[in-house]
């Protein structure tokens, strides 16, 4: 009788009515079952696509949940053994199942090794990898092993499955290629905590207590001392009061706002800031800069149009305009016809910025600029959906 069939009966009707006769069926079931994982793992594959397909049968013939093997052994033998004869037909049919693990279909694409080469699609071979799944598989399997069956432990040395490379995020790009560019002029880079203080998000930066920027309808906060940052200027504050002045210094990183998501708006988002503080710094030190910067990014054709703007922090205060990416600036439905669009924000600091950063805005002057990287990809990329960035869609992903 084949074990189909000795499946297909109930232990009473195999005439089965001992522990011992429990036990001879169960490791006739798993001599098959090796057997079969082994001649798949022999006979290897020509195609990935082949291999996929022949794991994928062996493992819905023993592990589907309607008609697999398993399955069946589950309905047959244990849900209608005599009572005296259950304990041991789950003890071994709990063994099996675990067993059965071996044939999942990761295992044995890790087990089926071997260059894969279809003609067509040639294949390299994995690095020799040992993942944390494939160690548990070959781990269980030594443990049958050991448990005095006789089937060989899996080889621990065989290559790995290989697994397609990922890319760095659009966003994280666009920020390295920020920061490049103001490293290569003398800048340093900065970091600092996402969870702020009160004082150096708003308290610091001149930020009014009437300022609406302050109310929980703008702000996340995590208590009333305590908050999400709404900008990386705390990281300025912070490395004035570290490092003194002379500081050249950006500060990339995540920030926060209170806002409902839509195409333009995310309650988590990236900036970058950046801050020049020296002795004799000019206004005409930061149009010169951020000109130099916004023809690096965009492109030497590109022009800056800087115009007046208010910010607590700097004074006087400034709004960076470039001209229109897609009409060159002659005017279309992105720049409102107008040739130009608003990108960044800038300034000279404030002498009380200054001051509470310990520098003596008497000896030192220096200006700050801020962008959204989202806003800045959006434009190098062409996307019209903030969204876009965090949804991890690898069809959108892979475009960059
Ligand atoms: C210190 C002193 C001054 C940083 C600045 C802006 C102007 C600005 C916005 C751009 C778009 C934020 O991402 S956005 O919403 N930022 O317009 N930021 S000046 O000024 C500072 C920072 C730190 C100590």
């Amino acid at each position: 009788m084949s074990i189909e069939e000795k499946i297909g009966k109930t232990l009473a009707v195999l005439g089965v009515s001992d522990a011992q006769g429990v036990e001879s069926l169960f490791a006739e079931v798993r001599a098959t079952m090796e057997a079969e994982r082994q001649q798949l793992i022999a006979h290897g594959a020509s195609s990935e696509k082949e291999r996929d397909k022949a794991c994928k049968a062996l493992r819905d013939r023993w592990l589907a949940r309607k008609g697999g093997l398993v399955s069946l052994i589950d309905e047959n033998w244990l849900k209608k053994a005599a009572k005296d004869l259950k304990p041991i037909v789950g003890k071994k049919f709990n063994e099996l199942r675990g067993f059965a693990a071996c044939v999942e279909v990761e295992q044995l694409r890790a087990l089926m090794h071997g260059p894969l080469d279809d003609g067509d699609h040639p294949v390299t071979p994995p690095p020799v990898n040992v993942s944390g799944q494939m160690l548990k598989a070959a781990l269980s399997t030594q443990r049958f092993a050991s448990a005095g069956n006789e089937f060989a432990p899996t080889d621990l040395t065989l290559p790995g499955y290989s697994r397609p490379l990922g890319s760095i995020h659009p966003i994280t790009q666009v920020m390295r290629e920020i920061e490049d560019i103001f490293l290569g002029l003398g800048f340093r880079i900065e970091t600092g905590p996402e969870v702020e203080s009160v004082y150096y998000n708003f308290d610091a930066l001149n930020i009014p207590e009437s300022h609406p920027s302050r109310d929980d309808v703008d702000t996340l906060y995590v208590d009333e001392r305590t908050l999400l940052r709404t900008h990386t200027s705390p990281v300025q504050i912070r490395s004035m009061e570290n490092y003194g002045a002379p500081l050249y210094i950006v500060a990339p990183g995540k920030v926060y706002r209170h806002d409902n998501p839509d195409a333009s708006h995310s309650p988590m988002f990236h900036q970058i800031e950046g801050l020049a503080v020296d002795r004799d710094i000019t206004f005409a030190d930061l149009k010169g800069t951020l000109d130099f910067f916004a023809r690096k990014f965009f492109g030497e054709r590109i022009r800056t149009r800087f115009s007046p703007s208010y910010f607590p922090f700097t004074e006087p205060s400034g709004q960076v305009d470039i001209s229109c990416v897609i009409c060159d600036g002659q005017g279309c439905r992105t720049c409102k016809e107008s040739g130009w669009v608003e990108v960044m924000g800038c300034g000279m600091v404030h002498p009380d910025v200054l001051r509470h950063g310990g520098i003596d805005p008497e000896q030192f002057t220096g200006w700050a600029f801020g962008l959204g990287v989202e806003r800045f990809a959006m434009m190098k990329f062409g996307i019209n959906d903030i969204q876009l960035f965090y949804q991890s869609d690898v069809r959108f992903l892979e475009q960059f």
